[in-house]
């Protein structure tokens, strides 16, 4: 516990951690049914090309969710890639920038055009009522983003693509495990893209997969998957591989059977965290609509300078200093990436939530990695620096 400012790590106290606390740790389920599994595989020696565990793995995401198809990759972002593909999506593309860059890249990887929206003012996901703005001859698809596995506008987006005559899918990279209306994640659109990277809370080590209800694109989905072979010695689309291997579903697998206990650990977490931060002026959490399900699986912070006398910028580096390595999600947004930063370099204009919010954000520690102790530390920290934010803003100005 820090009693005066000199406490601070940043002023050359000792840190409040002996070791860094990441977001992003991954969970790791039940070690010995992994290993179990892992075994079971090198007796088999079959590693990948549909094996056994990435038929299951697809099954058990198809009946969690509730889709009719579920079919794993390497990663989220080559079932992006596959998936527009696949789809015949050419052209320009509406998505918001406040996202992970592997959404637009996968569209730019493509040669399909990322086409910037800004987010709906007091949410993070893209705002519907801008959409339409955007749209242009070139435009063939939306793309949503159910950013923190919270749903975009699903209902509206669904409105617009439709009598616009677009494709429209969702970057569900955050979201599996959280419902929309009621219902899972996984079926809106044409199709959904999860991933299940290790930094997400149901990993693979490495995966994703595409979902959708639609046979046909499901159909082409596999063969692009797999070179485009349509049976042995039979090529008929250009393909890639974006197969997912054995030892990953192994560990999809064994992840999907720990999911309730996962979530829970994550929901306890943010509960702790809700608690741990109200009433500090300026700080404010994200907040999950608990009548739907979801996964918890970010902590989410937005800091007004103007209330809490300190900036997102400064408070990371006070968390950093005292190892509580949080992050900037999604800080400075694509169009402040290379190459939209150079394509669009007036893009921020039209995108001033996005700009506001690119400054505001930061994700704390959470996960099967974290207890609920080192979470009560970090908000007393956070509660500390803001206290002494005149301090710490004097010395920031100081030294700069
Ligand atoms: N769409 C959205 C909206 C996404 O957020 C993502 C990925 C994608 C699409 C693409 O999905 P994939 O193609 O990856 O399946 C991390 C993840 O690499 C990335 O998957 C994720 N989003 C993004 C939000 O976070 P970085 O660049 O921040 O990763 P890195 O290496 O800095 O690690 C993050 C933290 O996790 C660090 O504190 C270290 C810790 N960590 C990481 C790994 C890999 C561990 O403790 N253990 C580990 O094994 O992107």
């Amino acid at each position: 516990m820090k009693a005066k400012s000199e406490d601070l790590a940043i002023f050359g106290g000792t840190p409040a951690f002996s070791e860094p606390l990441h977001v992003g740790r991954p969970n790791i389920g039940n070690r010995e049914r992994l290993l179990e599994r892992i075994n079971n595989m090198l007796d088999r020696r079959w590693f990948t090309n549909n094996g056994r565990y990435v038929q299951e793995f697809e099954q058990k995401l198809a009946e969690f969710t509730g889709v009719k198809h579920a079919i794993a990759m390497t990663n989220a972002t080559v079932a992006q890639e596959i998936a527009v593909r696949a789809a015949g999506v050419k052209g320009e593309v509406i998505m918001p920038s406040f996202t992970f860059i592997a959404t637009a890249h996968a569209l730019q990887w493509q040669e399909i055009t990322p086409v910037f929206c800004d987010v709906a003012p007091g949410t993070h996901h893209i705002d519907p009522n801008r959409v339409e703005d955007m749209i242009t001859p070139r435009t063939t698809a939306i793309i949503g983003v159910h950013v923190w596995g919270a749903p975009c506008a699903v209902d509206e987006l669904t409105e617009i693509a439709n009598r616009r005559g677009l494709h429209l899918m969702f970057d569900a990279a955050h979201a599996i495990g959280c419902s929309y209306r009621g219902k899972m994640i996984g079926g809106f659109g044409e199709a959904e893209i999860v991933s299940f990277h290790a930094t997400k809370f149901l990993n693979s080590f490495e995966g994703g997969a595409v979902m959708t209800n639609d046979d046909a694109l499901a159909n082409r989905v596999r063969y692009m998957r797999n070179f485009g072979f349509a049976g042995v010695d039979q090529v008929d689309y250009v393909g890639t591989n974006g197969k997912m291997t054995e030892v990953a579903a192994a560990m999809g697998l064994t992840s999907l059977e720990s999911i309730d206990e996962i979530i829970a650990v994550n929901k306890a977490n943010y509960h702790a965290y809700k608690t741990g931060l109200a009433r500090i002026p300026g700080i404010n959490l994200f907040t999950y609509d608990e009548a739907e399900r979801n996964n918890f699986q970010y902590i989410i912070v937005e800091v007004d300078e103007s209330e809490a006398g300190i900036s997102r910028d400064l408070l990371v580096k006070v968390l950093h200093a005292e190892n509580v390595l949080a992050r900037r999600y999604f800080y400075p947004g694509c169009h402040q990436m290379e190459p939209y930063k150079s394509y669009y370099p007036h893009a921020g204009l039209l995108l001033p939530e996005t700009e506001k919010l690119t400054q505001r954000v930061m994700s704390l520690p959470t996960g099967t990695a974290v207890d609920i102790g080192p979470i009560e530390q970090i908000c007393d920290l956070v509660h500390f620096a803001v206290d002494r934010s005149q301090e710490i803003m004097a010395y920031a100005k100081q030294s700069a």
